[in-house]
């Protein structure tokens, strides 16, 4: 008896990181960077968002300094003709997955920049998530 409680002791220590893992592991936004532009004009967001989390989350909305017109977009070919769809305004993000927004593909289209975004320029963004909360990140414009 005395030499299996300190076992078990032990074991349930270890199951309980372990499920502390899987279910508040986190939701991680990286490789994020925005395209240059001019004042006026248009400029596109990308990253990846790892979802290490056992549960489904939505991204609702990204806050950018330089504009309020922000969609999200996805360039996709139709009968060999390639155009942008609007994706709406909630992004699922099932459990377990990566989401990746990148040139060619998903992407965040930032219209009427109200300042010109310059590479080596970065700008702070709130990502908002239905589960997960409020995300502050600086992007860099590359
Ligand atoms: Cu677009």
């Amino acid at each position: 008896m005395s030499r299996i409680l300190p076992f078990l002791l032990l074991l349930t220590i270890i199951s309980a990181c372990q499920s502390r893992k899987g279910n508040n592991g986190d939701l991680a936004i990286t490789n994020a960077w925005l395209r240059p532009a001019p004042e006026g004009g248009m400029s596109t967001l990308y990253f990846t968002i790892t979802n290490n989390r056992s549960t489904a989350d939505t991204l609702l909305a990204i806050d950018l300094p330089i504009s309020s017109n922000v969609e999200f977009h996805e360039t996709r070919t139709q009968n060999g003709v390639s155009g942008m769809y609007p994706l709406g305004t909630r992004i699922p993000i099932p459990p377990h997955t990566r989401l990746v927004f990148k040139p060619g593909g998903k992407h965040v289209m930032i219209m009427g920049l109200q300042k010109a975004l310059v590479s080596g320029d970065s700008l702070s963004a709130t990502f908002h998530f239905a589960q997960a909360g409020k995300r502050m990140l600086k992007i860099p414009v590359r």
